[in-house]
Protein backbone atom coordinates (compact mmCIF):
# COMPACT_ATOMS: atom_id res chain seq x y z
CA UNK A 1 0.00 0.00 0.00
CA UNK A 2 1.49 3.28 -1.05
CA UNK A 3 1.27 5.79 2.32
CA UNK A 4 -0.59 8.70 1.26
CA UNK A 5 -0.91 11.78 3.53
CA UNK A 6 -4.57 12.38 4.82
CA UNK A 7 -6.37 15.45 5.73
CA UNK A 8 -9.91 14.58 7.16
CA UNK A 9 -11.77 16.42 7.74
CA UNK A 10 -10.95 19.45 5.75
CA UNK A 11 -11.83 22.40 7.94
CA UNK A 12 -13.80 25.32 7.65
CA UNK A 13 -15.83 24.13 4.79
CA UNK A 14 -19.58 22.99 4.62
CA UNK A 15 -20.50 19.30 4.36
CA UNK A 16 -17.56 16.50 4.56
CA UNK A 17 -14.54 16.71 2.69
CA UNK A 18 -11.27 14.16 2.55
CA UNK A 19 -8.15 14.55 1.06
CA UNK A 20 -5.04 12.13 0.00
CA UNK A 21 -2.68 12.73 -1.48
CA UNK A 22 0.81 10.99 -2.57
CA UNK A 23 3.56 12.60 -2.04
CA UNK A 24 7.28 12.67 -4.07
CA UNK A 25 9.01 14.36 -0.86
CA UNK A 26 7.14 17.39 -0.04
CA UNK A 27 5.77 17.78 -3.22
CA UNK A 28 2.21 16.01 -4.18
CA UNK A 29 1.86 13.80 -6.94
CA UNK A 30 -1.50 12.92 -7.05
CA UNK A 31 -4.23 14.33 -4.96
CA UNK A 32 -7.53 12.78 -4.36
CA UNK A 33 -10.74 14.22 -3.23
CA UNK A 34 -13.51 12.29 -1.35
CA UNK A 35 -17.26 13.36 -0.46
CA UNK A 36 -17.36 11.05 2.77
CA UNK A 37 -20.97 12.06 3.31
CA UNK A 38 -23.90 11.04 1.10
CA UNK A 39 -27.29 12.20 1.19
CA UNK A 40 -30.70 11.42 -0.67
CA UNK A 41 -32.50 14.41 -1.44
CA UNK A 42 -32.69 12.99 -5.07
CA UNK A 43 -34.63 10.58 -4.13
CA UNK A 44 -36.84 12.38 -1.38
CA UNK A 45 -38.44 14.41 -4.12
CA UNK A 46 -39.46 11.31 -6.50
CA UNK A 47 -43.35 11.09 -6.51
CA UNK A 48 -44.07 15.00 -5.22
CA UNK A 49 -45.69 17.56 -6.62
CA UNK A 50 -43.35 19.63 -8.61
CA UNK A 51 -45.25 22.88 -7.14
CA UNK A 52 -43.56 21.70 -4.12
CA UNK A 53 -40.04 20.45 -4.97
CA UNK A 54 -38.08 23.71 -4.21
CA UNK A 55 -38.75 23.48 -0.47
CA UNK A 56 -37.31 20.05 -0.23
CA UNK A 57 -34.82 20.85 -2.77
CA UNK A 58 -33.85 24.02 -1.15
CA UNK A 59 -32.63 21.75 2.03
CA UNK A 60 -29.80 20.55 0.02
CA UNK A 61 -27.91 23.26 1.48
CA UNK A 62 -27.64 25.32 4.27
CA UNK A 63 -24.84 28.03 3.42
CA UNK A 64 -26.05 28.59 -0.35
CA UNK A 65 -30.04 29.04 1.47
CA UNK A 66 -31.85 29.85 -1.52
CA UNK A 67 -30.13 28.62 -4.47
CA UNK A 68 -31.72 25.09 -4.87
CA UNK A 69 -34.95 26.79 -4.29
CA UNK A 70 -34.24 28.42 -7.41
CA UNK A 71 -33.19 26.32 -9.49
CA UNK A 72 -36.23 23.52 -8.42
CA UNK A 73 -38.45 26.61 -9.46
CA UNK A 74 -37.00 27.29 -12.73
CA UNK A 75 -36.97 23.78 -13.64
CA UNK A 76 -40.22 23.13 -13.46
CA UNK A 77 -40.85 26.52 -15.00
CA UNK A 78 -38.93 25.42 -17.88
CA UNK A 79 -40.83 21.71 -18.14
CA UNK A 80 -44.69 23.69 -18.16
CA UNK A 81 -43.11 26.42 -20.20
CA UNK A 82 -44.01 29.47 -17.12
CA UNK A 83 -43.15 32.50 -18.05
CA UNK A 84 -42.02 35.02 -14.66
CA UNK A 85 -43.30 38.55 -14.16
CA UNK A 86 -40.83 41.04 -14.31
CA UNK A 87 -41.32 41.95 -10.83
CA UNK A 88 -40.81 38.72 -9.90
CA UNK A 89 -37.63 38.49 -11.63
CA UNK A 90 -35.98 41.53 -10.64
CA UNK A 91 -37.14 40.08 -6.75
CA UNK A 92 -35.52 36.93 -6.96
CA UNK A 93 -31.94 38.95 -9.00
CA UNK A 94 -31.69 41.18 -5.67
CA UNK A 95 -32.49 37.65 -3.66
CA UNK A 96 -30.09 35.87 -5.51
CA UNK A 97 -27.40 38.89 -5.15
CA UNK A 98 -27.68 39.23 -1.56
CA UNK A 99 -26.71 35.55 -1.38
CA UNK A 100 -24.22 36.04 -3.17
CA UNK A 101 -22.55 38.96 -1.23
CA UNK A 102 -23.49 37.82 2.29
CA UNK A 103 -22.40 34.32 1.21
CA UNK A 104 -18.37 35.99 -0.29
CA UNK A 105 -17.92 37.96 2.03
CA UNK A 106 -18.53 34.91 5.16
CA UNK A 107 -16.31 32.68 3.07
CA UNK A 108 -13.61 35.09 2.79
CA UNK A 109 -13.68 36.10 6.74
CA UNK A 110 -14.66 33.16 8.51
CA UNK A 111 -13.79 30.13 6.03
CA UNK A 112 -10.51 31.48 3.89
CA UNK A 113 -8.63 34.46 5.33
CA UNK A 114 -7.33 32.22 8.66
CA UNK A 115 -5.45 30.20 5.61
CA UNK A 116 -3.53 34.06 5.01
CA UNK A 117 -4.35 35.34 8.35
CA UNK A 118 -2.27 34.42 11.47
CA UNK A 119 -4.55 35.64 14.75
CA UNK A 120 -1.86 34.91 17.44
CA UNK A 121 0.41 37.49 15.23
CA UNK A 122 -1.99 39.67 15.55
CA UNK A 123 -1.77 39.77 19.49
CA UNK A 124 1.82 41.48 18.47
CA UNK A 125 -0.05 44.31 16.19
CA UNK A 126 0.20 47.85 17.03
CA UNK A 127 -3.29 48.95 16.86
CA UNK A 128 -2.11 53.23 16.17
CA UNK A 129 -0.44 51.79 13.08
CA UNK A 130 -3.24 49.74 12.32
CA UNK A 131 -5.31 52.42 12.61
CA UNK A 132 -2.85 54.35 10.14
CA UNK A 133 -2.70 51.17 7.70
CA UNK A 134 -6.14 50.93 7.24
CA UNK A 135 -6.91 54.68 6.85
CA UNK A 136 -4.81 54.61 4.31
CA UNK A 137 -6.98 51.72 2.54
CA UNK A 138 -10.25 53.03 2.88
CA UNK A 139 -12.70 55.17 4.24
CA UNK A 140 -13.99 51.93 6.42
CA UNK A 141 -15.65 54.26 9.57
CA UNK A 142 -14.22 51.29 11.94
CA UNK A 143 -10.62 52.13 11.50
CA UNK A 144 -9.82 54.27 14.73
CA UNK A 145 -7.17 53.14 17.12
CA UNK A 146 -9.84 51.80 19.96
CA UNK A 147 -11.45 49.95 17.49
CA UNK A 148 -8.15 48.11 16.75
CA UNK A 149 -7.37 47.46 20.50
CA UNK A 150 -11.21 46.37 21.85
CA UNK A 151 -10.73 44.09 18.84
CA UNK A 152 -7.08 42.65 19.90
CA UNK A 153 -7.83 42.70 23.63
CA UNK A 154 -10.83 40.49 22.55
CA UNK A 155 -8.69 37.85 21.01
CA UNK A 156 -6.38 38.65 23.85
CA UNK A 157 -8.69 37.45 26.36
CA UNK A 158 -9.22 33.87 24.19
CA UNK A 159 -5.87 33.29 23.99
CA UNK A 160 -4.83 34.20 27.63
CA UNK A 161 -7.76 31.57 28.55
CA UNK A 162 -6.35 29.07 27.04
CA UNK A 163 -9.36 28.58 24.69
CA UNK A 164 -9.14 29.53 21.37
CA UNK A 165 -12.12 27.68 20.42
CA UNK A 166 -12.65 27.61 16.44
CA UNK A 167 -9.28 28.73 16.54
CA UNK A 168 -7.39 26.20 18.27
CA UNK A 169 -6.49 24.17 15.53
CA UNK A 170 -4.45 26.52 13.56
CA UNK A 171 -1.16 26.14 12.55
CA UNK A 172 -0.44 29.39 13.59
CA UNK A 173 2.87 30.24 13.32
CA UNK A 174 3.54 28.23 10.33
CA UNK A 175 6.53 29.78 7.54
CA UNK A 176 3.68 30.37 5.21
CA UNK A 177 2.63 32.83 6.95
CA UNK A 178 3.67 36.34 5.53
CA UNK A 179 1.74 39.27 6.85
CA UNK A 180 2.94 41.83 9.31
CA UNK A 181 1.36 41.59 12.73
CA UNK A 182 -0.94 44.79 12.18
CA UNK A 183 -2.09 43.30 8.71
CA UNK A 184 -2.85 40.36 10.69
CA UNK A 185 -4.76 42.44 13.52
CA UNK A 186 -6.72 44.77 10.72
CA UNK A 187 -8.11 41.40 9.19
CA UNK A 188 -9.30 39.62 12.51
CA UNK A 189 -11.07 42.94 13.74
CA UNK A 190 -12.70 42.91 10.05
CA UNK A 191 -13.67 39.37 10.79
CA UNK A 192 -15.77 39.99 14.04
CA UNK A 193 -17.60 43.10 12.25
CA UNK A 194 -18.39 40.88 9.26
CA UNK A 195 -20.13 38.54 12.18
CA UNK A 196 -22.36 41.59 13.08
CA UNK A 197 -22.41 42.72 9.39
CA UNK A 198 -24.25 39.45 8.26
CA UNK A 199 -26.98 39.58 10.60
CA UNK A 200 -28.37 42.90 8.47
CA UNK A 201 -27.44 42.15 5.32
CA UNK A 202 -29.81 38.73 5.69
CA UNK A 203 -32.63 40.49 6.18
CA UNK A 204 -32.97 41.27 2.70
CA UNK A 205 -34.21 37.65 2.39
CA UNK A 206 -36.73 38.16 5.45
CA UNK A 207 -38.95 40.44 4.00
CA UNK A 208 -38.62 39.39 0.35
CA UNK A 209 -39.01 35.68 1.39
CA UNK A 210 -40.01 35.61 4.77
CA UNK A 211 -37.46 33.78 6.28
CA UNK A 212 -33.21 33.37 5.88
CA UNK A 213 -32.28 30.52 5.62
CA UNK A 214 -34.38 28.86 3.10
CA UNK A 215 -36.60 32.07 1.98
CA UNK A 216 -39.91 31.19 0.02
CA UNK A 217 -40.11 30.46 -3.40
CA UNK A 218 -43.23 29.61 -6.03
CA UNK A 219 -43.70 28.47 -9.09
CA UNK A 220 -44.36 31.31 -11.24
CA UNK A 221 -42.77 34.18 -9.48
CA UNK A 222 -42.47 34.89 -5.72
CA UNK A 223 -44.91 34.23 -3.07
CA UNK A 224 -45.10 38.11 -2.28
CA UNK A 225 -47.79 40.54 -3.05
CA UNK A 226 -46.87 44.11 -3.79
CA UNK A 227 -49.31 46.09 -2.10
CA UNK A 228 -49.34 49.63 -0.30
CA UNK A 229 -49.92 48.97 3.36
CA UNK A 230 -50.40 45.53 5.07
CA UNK A 231 -48.14 44.02 7.14
CA UNK A 232 -47.59 40.98 4.72
CA UNK A 233 -46.99 42.78 1.10
CA UNK A 234 -43.87 44.65 -0.21
CA UNK A 235 -44.82 48.32 0.66
CA UNK A 236 -42.99 51.48 0.52
CA UNK A 237 -41.57 51.15 4.19
CA UNK A 238 -40.04 47.66 3.05
CA UNK A 239 -38.55 49.06 -0.40
CA UNK A 240 -36.84 51.45 2.17
CA UNK A 241 -35.46 49.03 4.56
CA UNK A 242 -34.17 47.12 1.22
CA UNK A 243 -32.53 50.24 -0.05
CA UNK A 244 -30.95 50.23 2.99
CA UNK A 245 -29.49 47.36 3.38
CA UNK A 246 -27.77 47.15 -0.11
CA UNK A 247 -26.34 50.32 1.08
CA UNK A 248 -24.99 48.50 3.67
CA UNK A 249 -23.90 45.92 1.54
CA UNK A 250 -21.84 48.33 -0.91
CA UNK A 251 -20.26 49.82 1.91
CA UNK A 252 -18.92 46.78 3.42
CA UNK A 253 -17.85 45.43 0.23
CA UNK A 254 -16.73 48.88 -0.99
CA UNK A 255 -14.66 49.60 1.90
CA UNK A 256 -13.46 46.20 3.58
CA UNK A 257 -13.95 42.82 1.45
CA UNK A 258 -12.51 44.73 -1.78
CA UNK A 259 -9.39 46.42 -0.11
CA UNK A 260 -8.82 43.67 2.13
CA UNK A 261 -8.64 41.19 -0.67
CA UNK A 262 -6.10 43.65 -2.56
CA UNK A 263 -4.02 43.79 0.27
CA UNK A 264 -3.59 40.37 1.43
CA UNK A 265 -2.85 39.48 -1.96
CA UNK A 266 -0.27 41.57 -2.35
CA UNK A 267 1.43 39.71 0.29
CA UNK A 268 1.32 36.51 -1.64
CA UNK A 269 2.47 36.75 -5.00
CA UNK A 270 3.73 33.16 -5.49
CA UNK A 271 -0.14 32.02 -4.98
CA UNK A 272 -0.89 33.79 -8.50
CA UNK A 273 1.52 31.41 -9.61
CA UNK A 274 -0.52 28.02 -9.01
CA UNK A 275 -3.56 26.13 -7.82
CA UNK A 276 -4.72 26.20 -11.47
CA UNK A 277 -7.16 22.94 -11.61
CA UNK A 278 -8.21 22.06 -15.41
CA UNK A 279 -8.18 25.03 -17.34
CA UNK A 280 -11.58 24.40 -18.38
CA UNK A 281 -14.16 26.86 -17.18
CA UNK A 282 -18.16 27.32 -17.58
CA UNK A 283 -20.78 29.26 -16.08
CA UNK A 284 -24.98 28.80 -17.07
CA UNK A 285 -25.56 32.38 -16.68
CA UNK A 286 -27.08 34.61 -13.96
CA UNK A 287 -29.65 37.54 -13.34
CA UNK A 288 -31.77 37.13 -16.53
CA UNK A 289 -31.53 40.44 -18.12
CA UNK A 290 -35.36 42.01 -19.27
CA UNK A 291 -34.67 41.92 -23.07
CA UNK A 292 -33.23 37.94 -23.04
CA UNK A 293 -29.62 36.86 -21.68
CA UNK A 294 -28.17 37.31 -18.18
CA UNK A 295 -25.75 39.67 -16.85
CA UNK A 296 -22.96 36.94 -16.62
CA UNK A 297 -23.43 34.82 -19.61
CA UNK A 298 -23.53 31.96 -20.55
CA UNK A 299 -20.72 29.26 -21.86
CA UNK A 300 -18.00 27.48 -21.76
CA UNK A 301 -13.67 28.09 -21.92
CA UNK A 302 -11.61 25.42 -22.88
CA UNK A 303 -7.75 25.40 -22.06
CA UNK A 304 -7.61 29.31 -20.84
CA UNK A 305 -8.31 30.55 -24.35
CA UNK A 306 -10.32 33.56 -23.33
CA UNK A 307 -10.99 34.51 -27.18
CA UNK A 308 -13.57 31.95 -27.89
CA UNK A 309 -16.57 30.78 -25.87
CA UNK A 310 -18.70 27.93 -26.67
CA UNK A 311 -22.55 27.49 -26.31
CA UNK A 312 -23.77 24.93 -23.21
CA UNK A 313 -27.15 23.59 -23.89
CA UNK A 314 -28.63 21.66 -20.80
CA UNK A 315 -31.31 19.49 -23.04
CA UNK A 316 -28.53 18.26 -25.01
CA UNK A 317 -27.58 14.66 -24.30
CA UNK A 318 -24.15 14.67 -24.85
CA UNK A 319 -23.20 17.45 -23.20
CA UNK A 320 -24.02 17.83 -19.14
CA UNK A 321 -23.32 14.30 -18.31
CA UNK A 322 -22.28 12.63 -15.08
CA UNK A 323 -20.04 9.68 -14.33
CA UNK A 324 -19.49 7.51 -11.37
CA UNK A 325 -16.44 5.04 -12.34
CA UNK A 326 -15.30 6.46 -9.13
CA UNK A 327 -18.20 7.32 -6.86
CA UNK A 328 -20.22 4.39 -4.61
CA UNK A 329 -23.11 4.50 -6.65
CA UNK A 330 -24.44 2.16 -8.65
CA UNK A 331 -24.81 3.18 -12.28
CA UNK A 332 -26.68 3.34 -15.97
CA UNK A 333 -26.23 -0.37 -16.30
CA UNK A 334 -22.41 -0.42 -15.21
CA UNK A 335 -19.64 1.81 -14.09
CA UNK A 336 -18.80 3.42 -17.56
CA UNK A 337 -21.56 4.96 -18.65
CA UNK A 338 -22.00 9.10 -18.60
CA UNK A 339 -25.67 10.07 -18.16
CA UNK A 340 -27.48 12.82 -19.29
CA UNK A 341 -29.58 14.11 -15.84
CA UNK A 342 -32.40 13.82 -17.20
CA UNK A 343 -31.61 9.72 -17.41
CA UNK A 344 -29.38 10.18 -14.56
CA UNK A 345 -29.85 7.93 -11.39
CA UNK A 346 -29.31 8.07 -7.46
CA UNK A 347 -28.40 4.27 -6.65
CA UNK A 348 -26.65 3.83 -3.61
CA UNK A 349 -23.88 1.34 -3.65
CA UNK A 350 -20.91 1.81 -0.91
CA UNK A 351 -18.14 -0.90 -1.62
CA UNK A 352 -15.65 0.85 -0.12
CA UNK A 353 -13.72 -0.04 2.90
CA UNK A 354 -15.02 -0.57 6.28
CA UNK A 355 -14.83 3.25 8.40
CA UNK A 356 -12.60 3.79 10.13
CA UNK A 357 -9.74 3.06 7.36
CA UNK A 358 -6.54 4.23 6.89
CA UNK A 359 -6.92 5.05 3.29
CA UNK A 360 -9.75 5.44 0.23
CA UNK A 361 -9.34 2.53 -2.38
CA UNK A 362 -8.92 5.31 -5.35
CA UNK A 363 -8.56 2.33 -8.00
CA UNK A 364 -11.81 1.90 -7.74
CA UNK A 365 -14.81 4.24 -6.27
CA UNK A 366 -13.58 6.48 -3.32
CA UNK A 367 -16.57 9.35 -3.08
CA UNK A 368 -20.08 9.90 -2.63
CA UNK A 369 -19.89 13.05 -5.31
CA UNK A 370 -19.92 11.75 -9.40
CA UNK A 371 -17.95 13.16 -11.82
CA UNK A 372 -19.99 15.68 -13.67
CA UNK A 373 -18.22 16.90 -17.48
CA UNK A 374 -19.32 19.12 -20.33
CA UNK A 375 -19.06 17.18 -23.68
CA UNK A 376 -16.74 14.72 -21.67
CA UNK A 377 -13.93 17.43 -19.85
CA UNK A 378 -13.90 18.54 -16.55
CA UNK A 379 -15.05 22.30 -16.34
CA UNK A 380 -13.97 24.47 -13.37
CA UNK A 381 -17.00 26.68 -12.15
CA UNK A 382 -17.82 29.39 -9.38
CA UNK A 383 -16.41 32.87 -9.45
CA UNK A 384 -13.55 32.10 -11.55
CA UNK A 385 -15.10 31.40 -14.27
CA UNK A 386 -17.71 33.79 -13.92
CA UNK A 387 -14.85 36.42 -14.05
CA UNK A 388 -13.27 34.98 -17.27
CA UNK A 389 -16.43 34.65 -18.73
CA UNK A 390 -17.44 38.39 -18.08
CA UNK A 391 -13.69 39.50 -18.95
CA UNK A 392 -13.42 37.23 -22.37
CA UNK A 393 -16.88 38.98 -23.15
CA UNK A 394 -15.96 42.42 -22.96
CA UNK A 395 -17.78 43.38 -19.70
CA UNK A 396 -16.76 46.99 -19.28
CA UNK A 397 -16.80 47.19 -15.12
CA UNK A 398 -15.02 43.45 -15.16
CA UNK A 399 -12.19 43.95 -17.16
CA UNK A 400 -11.72 47.60 -15.38
CA UNK A 401 -11.73 45.61 -11.91
CA UNK A 402 -9.40 42.73 -12.84
CA UNK A 403 -7.06 44.90 -15.52
CA UNK A 404 -6.82 47.71 -12.35
CA UNK A 405 -6.30 45.01 -9.34
CA UNK A 406 -3.40 42.97 -11.72
CA UNK A 407 -1.90 46.14 -12.12
CA UNK A 408 -1.90 47.69 -8.75
CA UNK A 409 -0.23 43.59 -8.04
CA UNK A 410 1.85 43.99 -10.79
CA UNK A 411 0.80 40.37 -12.25
CA UNK A 412 -0.22 39.70 -15.96
CA UNK A 413 -3.67 38.06 -16.32
CA UNK A 414 -2.68 34.67 -16.45
CA UNK A 415 -2.35 35.64 -13.06
CA UNK A 416 -6.01 34.69 -12.74
CA UNK A 417 -5.39 30.92 -13.22
CA UNK A 418 -4.47 30.12 -9.69
CA UNK A 419 -5.50 29.89 -6.34
CA UNK A 420 -5.28 33.36 -5.72
CA UNK A 421 -6.93 34.39 -8.90
CA UNK A 422 -10.01 32.43 -8.14
CA UNK A 423 -9.95 33.77 -4.46
CA UNK A 424 -9.79 37.37 -6.04
CA UNK A 425 -12.50 36.87 -8.44
CA UNK A 426 -14.90 35.86 -5.93
CA UNK A 427 -13.99 39.48 -4.47
CA UNK A 428 -14.32 41.20 -8.01
CA UNK A 429 -17.81 39.36 -8.93
CA UNK A 430 -18.97 40.28 -5.63
CA UNK A 431 -18.15 44.05 -6.27
CA UNK A 432 -19.88 43.93 -9.73
CA UNK A 433 -23.15 42.00 -8.14
CA UNK A 434 -23.64 44.75 -5.93
CA UNK A 435 -22.77 47.35 -7.98
CA UNK A 436 -26.13 46.16 -9.88
CA UNK A 437 -28.42 45.82 -6.96
CA UNK A 438 -29.17 49.14 -7.13
CA UNK A 439 -30.52 49.15 -10.57
CA UNK A 440 -32.38 46.47 -10.10
CA UNK A 441 -34.30 47.72 -7.21
CA UNK A 442 -34.79 51.34 -8.90
CA UNK A 443 -36.80 48.91 -11.84
CA UNK A 444 -38.77 47.54 -9.09
CA UNK A 445 -39.87 50.59 -8.22
CA UNK A 446 -40.11 52.39 -11.27
CA UNK A 447 -42.89 49.49 -11.90
CA UNK A 448 -44.50 49.72 -9.13
CA UNK A 449 -45.16 53.30 -9.75
CA UNK A 450 -46.15 52.76 -12.77
CA UNK A 451 -49.23 50.52 -11.94
CA UNK A 452 -47.22 47.13 -12.39
CA UNK A 453 -47.49 45.18 -9.51
CA UNK A 454 -47.96 41.50 -10.46
CA UNK A 455 -45.45 38.90 -9.08
CA UNK A 456 -47.08 35.59 -9.33
CA UNK A 457 -47.81 33.92 -12.39
CA UNK A 458 -50.85 31.60 -12.09
CA UNK A 459 -51.76 30.49 -16.05
CA UNK A 460 -50.22 26.89 -15.54
CA UNK A 461 -50.76 26.66 -11.70
CA UNK A 462 -53.00 23.84 -11.98
CA UNK A 463 -51.79 20.73 -12.85
CA UNK A 464 -54.83 19.85 -15.22
CA UNK A 465 -52.98 22.17 -17.43
CA UNK A 466 -49.90 20.45 -18.12
CA UNK A 467 -48.81 17.98 -20.22
CA UNK A 468 -48.94 14.48 -19.33
CA UNK A 469 -45.18 14.30 -19.91
CA UNK A 470 -42.61 16.84 -19.34
CA UNK A 471 -39.32 17.81 -18.81
CA UNK A 472 -37.21 20.88 -17.26
CA UNK A 473 -33.23 22.10 -16.68
CA UNK A 474 -33.50 24.75 -14.07
CA UNK A 475 -30.12 26.96 -14.44
CA UNK A 476 -28.56 28.96 -11.89
CA UNK A 477 -25.10 30.47 -11.26
CA UNK A 478 -25.39 29.83 -7.57
CA UNK A 479 -22.22 31.42 -5.48
CA UNK A 480 -19.72 28.27 -6.12
CA UNK A 481 -20.48 28.01 -9.69
CA UNK A 482 -23.06 26.14 -12.32
CA UNK A 483 -25.76 24.95 -10.99
CA UNK A 484 -28.36 22.57 -12.56
CA UNK A 485 -31.60 20.43 -11.59
CA UNK A 486 -33.03 18.71 -14.17
CA UNK A 487 -36.68 17.14 -13.70
CA UNK A 488 -38.70 15.21 -15.22
CA UNK A 489 -42.74 15.30 -14.71
CA UNK A 490 -44.93 12.14 -15.08
CA UNK A 491 -48.53 12.71 -14.83
CA UNK A 492 -48.26 15.49 -11.97
CA UNK A 493 -45.99 14.44 -10.37
CA UNK A 494 -42.28 13.84 -10.44
CA UNK A 495 -40.92 10.99 -12.16
CA UNK A 496 -37.34 11.88 -11.64
CA UNK A 497 -34.82 14.84 -10.24
CA UNK A 498 -31.38 14.98 -10.32
CA UNK A 499 -29.19 17.89 -8.90
CA UNK A 500 -25.69 18.51 -10.82
CA UNK A 501 -24.17 20.85 -8.18
CA UNK A 502 -20.95 23.26 -8.14
CA UNK A 503 -19.19 21.78 -5.67
CA UNK A 504 -19.94 18.58 -7.50
CA UNK A 505 -18.24 19.69 -10.86
CA UNK A 506 -15.10 21.16 -8.64
CA UNK A 507 -14.11 18.06 -6.24
CA UNK A 508 -15.25 14.97 -7.91
CA UNK A 509 -13.32 12.21 -8.39
CA UNK A 510 -11.68 11.13 -11.43
CA UNK A 511 -13.95 10.05 -14.38
CA UNK A 512 -14.25 6.71 -16.37
CA UNK A 513 -11.12 8.48 -18.32
CA UNK A 514 -9.09 8.92 -15.41
CA UNK A 515 -9.14 12.31 -15.59
CA UNK A 516 -9.41 14.42 -12.37
CA UNK A 517 -11.69 17.18 -11.28
CA UNK A 518 -10.58 20.85 -10.12
CA UNK A 519 -9.32 19.90 -6.73
CA UNK A 520 -7.31 16.81 -7.87
CA UNK A 521 -5.94 18.85 -10.61
CA UNK A 522 -5.14 21.81 -8.63
CA UNK A 523 -3.83 19.89 -5.47
CA UNK A 524 -0.94 18.56 -7.64
CA UNK A 525 2.60 19.88 -7.79
CA UNK A 526 1.82 21.73 -4.34
CA UNK A 527 5.22 21.91 -2.18
CA UNK A 528 4.45 21.00 1.58
CA UNK A 529 6.63 23.33 3.72
CA UNK A 530 5.79 21.75 6.97
CA UNK A 531 4.30 18.29 5.75
CA UNK A 532 2.32 17.65 8.50
CA UNK A 533 0.69 21.17 8.49
CA UNK A 534 -1.00 21.02 5.08
CA UNK A 535 -1.33 24.57 4.97
CA UNK A 536 -1.03 24.77 1.31
CA UNK A 537 -3.84 22.40 1.00
CA UNK A 538 -6.51 24.98 2.88
CA UNK A 539 -5.38 27.62 0.72
CA UNK A 540 -5.77 25.74 -2.70
CA UNK A 541 -8.92 23.79 -1.56
CA UNK A 542 -10.93 26.68 -0.07
CA UNK A 543 -9.89 28.79 -2.57
CA UNK A 544 -12.91 27.05 -4.01
CA UNK A 545 -15.12 27.64 -1.11
CA UNK A 546 -16.28 23.74 -0.92
CA UNK A 547 -19.56 22.82 0.42
CA UNK A 548 -20.05 19.05 0.20
CA UNK A 549 -23.07 19.28 1.71
CA UNK A 550 -24.58 20.73 -1.78
CA UNK A 551 -22.07 18.50 -3.63
CA UNK A 552 -23.57 15.06 -2.45
CA UNK A 553 -27.34 16.01 -2.25
CA UNK A 554 -28.25 11.36 7.53
CA UNK A 555 -25.23 10.09 7.63
CA UNK A 556 -25.78 7.28 9.54
CA UNK A 557 -23.07 4.83 11.21
CA UNK A 558 -23.40 2.53 9.04
CA UNK A 559 -24.46 2.72 5.44
CA UNK A 560 -26.86 -0.13 5.55
CA UNK A 561 -29.44 2.68 7.09
CA UNK A 562 -29.21 4.54 4.07
CA UNK A 563 -31.58 2.70 2.30
CA UNK A 564 -34.62 3.36 4.29
CA UNK A 565 -34.46 7.01 2.22
CA UNK A 566 -35.94 5.14 -0.87
CA UNK A 567 -39.81 4.74 0.76
CA UNK A 568 -40.21 8.27 2.12
NI1 LIG B 1 -24.01 24.21 -0.29
FE1 LIG B 1 -23.98 25.40 -3.16
C1 LIG B 1 -23.37 26.98 -3.76
C2 LIG B 1 -24.88 25.00 -4.59
S1 LIG B 1 -22.42 24.22 -3.83
S2 LIG B 1 -23.18 25.83 -1.18
O1 LIG B 1 -22.96 27.98 -4.00
O2 LIG B 1 -25.48 24.75 -5.43
O3 LIG B 1 -21.50 23.70 -4.65
MG1 LIG C 1 -26.85 14.89 -8.09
Amino acid sequence: MTQRLVVDPITRIEGHLRIEATMDGSRIAEAYSSGTMVRGIELILQGRDPRDGWAFAQRICGVCTLVHGMASVRAVEDALGIAVPANAQLIRNLMIAAQYVHDHVMHFYHLHALDWVDIVSALNADPAETAALAQSLSSYPKSSRGHFADAQARLKAFVETGQLGIFAEGYWGHPGYKLPPEVNLLAVSHYLDALAWQREVVQLHTIFGGKNPHPNFVVGGVPLPIGPDTDSSLNAERLGRIRDIVGRMKAFVDQAYLPDTLAIAGFYPEWFAQGEGVGNFMTYGEFPEAGGGWMIPRGVILDRDLSRIHPVDLAAESEVQEFAAHSWYAYGGGKQAGLHPWAGETKLAYDGPKPPFEQLEVDRAYSWLKSPRWQGKPMEVGPLARMLMLYGSGHAQARELVDSSLARLKLPVTALFSTLGRTAARTLETKIIVDAMGGWLDQLVANIRAGDIDTFNEARWEPSTWPAHAKGAGAMEAPRGALGHWVVIDDGKIANYQAVVPSTWNAGPRDVAGLSGPYEAALKGHVLAVPDQPLEILRTIHSFDPCIACAVHLTGAGGESLLELKVV
